[in-house]
């Protein structure tokens, strides 16, 4: 299929674009939103939303929840994945069919064939929110890719290097952008800009991201 992005440079170039190790696939989730909807909503019902506070006390503009055997968490005592809702004191809701195939389809065409995610973290982005910059170093496995489905309003991710203070390179993430990143670039320092106003067919004024991992 044919898309307006196709004629704006530096779209639709999947491989290596931002260094070894990661994958830029545009529009990789198009034509899954519906049902990508339906199952947040759904999971959402179980594992709500909420902020939770870093541990240097402060509250995450991002609001978060979890699905799959493991999910990440953050409180005053740190980071960490743990398979019980803190919240609710369930488990996680399961991760669903669609979202694992997704995940292991955008890893496979990236060079990942077997990436088996037990871990999806979903962060739910309103305008003004942001993600500083960090590294995801919480998982037990670095040899290990990352998946991150962008859906909704769009972002800007910022993606660094491996100190905190290496300049970083400004990528923009639409609705349907898959980024997929491992090997060598698995332990940069990444981040979200402050998402700007916006309203979205499906996603109204937010923007989701679904990241998944094998965390445990
Ligand atoms: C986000 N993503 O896109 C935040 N981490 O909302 C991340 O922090 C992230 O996109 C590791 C790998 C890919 C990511
Ligand atoms: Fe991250």
């Amino acid at each position: 299929m044919s898309t307006l992005f196709d004629s704006i440079p530096g779209r639709g170039l999947p491989h290596d674009l931002l260094g070894p190790g990661t994958a830029i696939l545009n529009g990789f989730a198009l034509g899954r939103e519906t049902e990508l909807a339906f199952m947040i909503q759904a999971i959402s019902k179980l594992a709500p939303f909420r902020h939770m506070i870093t541990p240097g006390g402060f509250r995450m503009s991002v609001a978060l929840t979890n699905c799959g055997r493991y999910g990440w968490v953050t409180d005053r005592t740190g980071y960490r994945y743990d398979s019980i809702d803190p919240e609710t004191e369930q488990h996680w809701p399961g991760m669903p069919d669609n979202f694992l195939e997704l995940a292991r389809a955008a890893a496979s065409t990236a060079g990942f064939p077997s990436f088996i995610p037990d871990a999806c973290l979903i962060n739910r982005y309103e305008p003004g929110s942001r993600l500083t910059l960090h590294q995801d170093k919480n998982e037990r496995d670095f040899t290990q890719p990352i998946v991150s489905v962008s859906l909704g309003l769009p972002a800007t991710f910022l993606f660094g290097g491996m100190e905190r203070s290496d300049k970083t390179v400004r990528v923009p993430l639409h609705h349907g952008d898959v980024l997929v990143w491992g090997g060598p670039a698995r332990l940069r320092y990444h981040g979200i800009n402050p998402l700007k106003e916006g309203v979205h067919p499906t996603f109204g004024g937010y923007r989701y991201n679904l990241t998944f991992r094998a965390a445990g």
